[in-house]
C-alpha cells in the first residue's frame, strides 16, 4: 500500500478503509489531502479485489472543513486562475460505492465531502454545518448545491446563512444521512454495510449506484429511461444468469464480476 501523510488506507477483504488523519487540523481539508485521496481513491477503483471503500475520520472530527490556513492569505487570481479545489470533482467520478461514516464535526468542506460520498452513516455525536459565511465566504465544495438536493431549500438556506450545526437526528430526520449508529459502533457498522455491498454482482453494484445518481443530474422521464437501459444491460451479464438461477436453486449466487 503507498504510503500517505494525511490519510491512511487499509484493505479489509474487498473493502478498503480510507481514514482521514490530520488530527492537529480536525482532519481540515488541504491540497495535500486532496491530492493523496484522488490517488487512493483511483487505486480503490482500479483494483478489481475492491468493491466498496468507507471514508472516516477521527471521533472528534470527520473533517472540520477546507484548511483555513491555507487559504487565508489566497486572492482571487490565485483561486480562480488554478480553480481551487476542482479536483473534488474527481472524488465524485469514483464508480464504486463509498460510504463516509461521520463522527463528531462535518463542517464545511467536510461536510461537502462527507455529501460527495454515496451515503452517510452518521454516529449520534455527528454534527453537520456550512459556516463559511462566518468566514465571509461560503460552500465552495458543492455544499449550496448537495445540500439543498439533500435537505431541501429551507434548511439548507438556514444552515448556510447563519451557519448553524445539525445533530445527527435532526439529520437523519432531514434526509441527509441514511442512519445513526452510536458513535462506538459506527465503523464496525460501516465496515458490515460495506462488506454487504463488496458481496453483491460487481456490475449491478455500479450500475445502481450510476442510476440513483442520476436521479440528481437529470429529470424524471430521462432518468427512468436511462435507469431502463442499464436495467435492460444488466441482462447482457454472466452475473444476472447467475443471480437469477441461485435464487431458484435457493442457493447463493457465486459472481464473477462478468
Ligand atoms: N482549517 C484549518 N485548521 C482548522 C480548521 C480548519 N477548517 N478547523 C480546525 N482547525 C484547527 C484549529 O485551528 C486548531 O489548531 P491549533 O491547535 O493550531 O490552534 C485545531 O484544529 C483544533 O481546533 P479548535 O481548537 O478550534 O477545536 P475546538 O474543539 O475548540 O473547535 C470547531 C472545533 C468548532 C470545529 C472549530 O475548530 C471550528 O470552528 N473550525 C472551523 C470550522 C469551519 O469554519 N469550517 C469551514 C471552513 S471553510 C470551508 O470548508 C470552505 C469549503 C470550500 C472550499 C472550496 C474552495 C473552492
Amino acid at each position: 500500500m503507498t504510503d500517505y501523510t494525511t490519510i491512511l488506507v487499509e484493505q479489509r477483504d474487498a473493502v478498503t478503509l480510507v481514514t482521514l488523519n490530520r488530527p492537529q487540523a480536525l482532519n481540515a481539508l488541504n491540497s495535500e489531502v486532496l491530492s493523496e485521496l484522488l490517488d487512493a481513491m483511483a487505486a480503490f477503483d482500479a483494483d478489481p479485489s475492491q468493491r466498496c471503500a468507507v471514508l472516516t475520520g477521527s471521533e472528534k472530527a470527520f473533517a472540520a472543513g477546507a484548511d483555513i490556513k491555507e487559504m487565508q492569505a489566497q486572492g482571487f487570481a490565485d483561486m480562480y486562475g488554478h480553480n481551487f479545489f476542482a479536483g473534488w470533482d474527481q472524488f465524485t467520478r469514483t464508480r464504486k460505492p463509498i460510504i463516509a461514516a461521520v463522527s463528531g464535526f462535518a463542517l464545511g468542506g467536510g461536510c461537502e465531502l462527507a455529501m460527495m460520498c454515496d451515503f452517510i452513516l452518521a454516529a449520534d455525536t455527528a454534527k453537520f454545518g456550512q459556516p463559511e459565511i462566518k468566514l465571509a465566504v461560503a460552500p465552495g465544495m458543492g455544499g449550496s448545491q448537495r445540500l439543498t438536493r439533500a435537505v431541501g431549500k429551507a434548511k439548507a438556506m438556514e444552515m448556510c446563512l447563519t451557519g448553524r450545526m445539525m445533530g445527527a437526528e435532526e439529520a437523519e430526520r432531514a434526509g441527509l444521512v441514511s442512519r445513526i449508529v452510536p458513535a462506538a459502533e459506527l465503523l464496525e457498522e460501516a465496515l458490515k454495510t460495506a462488506a454487504s455491498i463488496a458481496s453483491m454482482a460487481p456490475l449491478a453494484v455500479l450500475a445502481n449506484k450510476e442510476m440513483v445518481n442520476a436521479a440528481f443530474e437529470t429529470g424524471l422521464a430521462q432518468g427512468v429511461q436511462f435507469e431502463r437501459r442499464l436495467f435492460h444491460g444488466l441482462f447482457g451479464s454472466a452475473d444476472q444468469k447467475e443471480g437469477m438461477a441461485a435464487f431458484v436453486e435457493k442457493r447463493p449466487g457465486n459472481w464473477t464480476g462478468k
